[in-house]
C-alpha cells in the first residue's frame, strides 16, 4: 500500500471539531489499509503528559513534546494526525520544523468562537464564563489563528464527513497516499 509518512497537525478551538475530523480521517485511512496514528489529549495529555496544564507555558511545551512524537512517528512510516488546540503559531512552526517540507500539513478546523460556545459540548465554555476555569482558550487565553495553513475547514458550512474527504483528496493531490 502506498503512503508517504506525514503530519496532519489539525488546530483550531476547543469545540471547533478537531477530534471528529481527525477520527473520520483516521478510520477512513485505516479503511483503505493505511497505517496512521492520532495524537490527541486523550491519549496524550493523560500520560506523557499529565504534568502539564493550561498555562501558556505548559501549552508550549505540551505542543512541543507532541511535535517530537509526532516527528518520531514519521520517522516510523506512519501519517500522523495531530489534534490539539495548538493555539501559539511559534509552536506549529516548530513543529512543521521538525519534519521534512511537504511532510507537514497544517490543518484549520475552523468556527466562530460563538458557535463553539454554543455548542458548549462538555460545558466548559460556560464554566470559563463563570471563571470556574482560568486560561481558558478563546476566553481568556490567546489562539493565534493559522496564516497560510494547507487546509482550511470551516466546520461551521460543512458537515464532518465531507471535510474528511477533503482532508483525504488533499492528502491524494500531494502524492502522501
Ligand atoms: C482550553 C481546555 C482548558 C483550557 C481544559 N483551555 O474541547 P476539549 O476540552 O475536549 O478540548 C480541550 C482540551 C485542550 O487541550 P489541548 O492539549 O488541545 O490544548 S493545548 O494545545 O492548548 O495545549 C478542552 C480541555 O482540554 N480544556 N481546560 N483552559 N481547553
Amino acid at each position: 500500500k502506498h503512503q508517504k509518512p506525514c503530519v496532519l497537525w489539525f488546530t483550531g478551538l476547543s469545540g471547533a471539531g478537531k477530534s471528529t475530523v481527525a477520527n473520520l480521517v483516521e478510520k477512513r485511512l485505516m479503511a483503505m489499509g493505511h497505517h496512521s496514528y492520532l495524537l490527541d489529549g486523550d491519549n496524550v495529555r493523560h500520560g506523557l503528559n499529565r504534568d502539564l496544564g493550561f498555562t501558556a507555558e505548559d501549552r508550549v511545551e505540551n505542543v512541543r513534546r507532541v511535535a517530537e512524537v509526532s516527528s518520531l512517528f514519521v520517522d516510523a512510516g506512519l501519517i500522523v494526525l495531530v489534534s490539539f488546540i495548538s493555539p501559539f503559531r511559534a509552536e506549529r512552526r516548530l513543529a512543521r520544523e521538525k519534519v521534512a517540507a511537504g511532510e507537514f500539513l497544517e490543518v484549520f478546523v475552523d468556527a466562530p468562537l460563538e458557535v463553539c460556545e454554543q455548542r458548549d459540548v462538555k460545558g466548559l465554555y460556560k464554566k470559563a464564563r463563570a471563571g470556574e476555569i482560568k486560561n481558558f482558550t478563546g476566553i481568556d487565553s490567546d489562539y493565534e489563528p493559522p496564516e497560510a495553513p494547507e487546509l482550511h475547514l470551516r466546520t461551521d458550512q460543512a458537515e464532518p464527513d465531507e471535510l474528511a474527504d477533503q482532508v483525504i483528496q488533499a492528502l491524494r493531490a500531494r502524492g502522501l497516499l
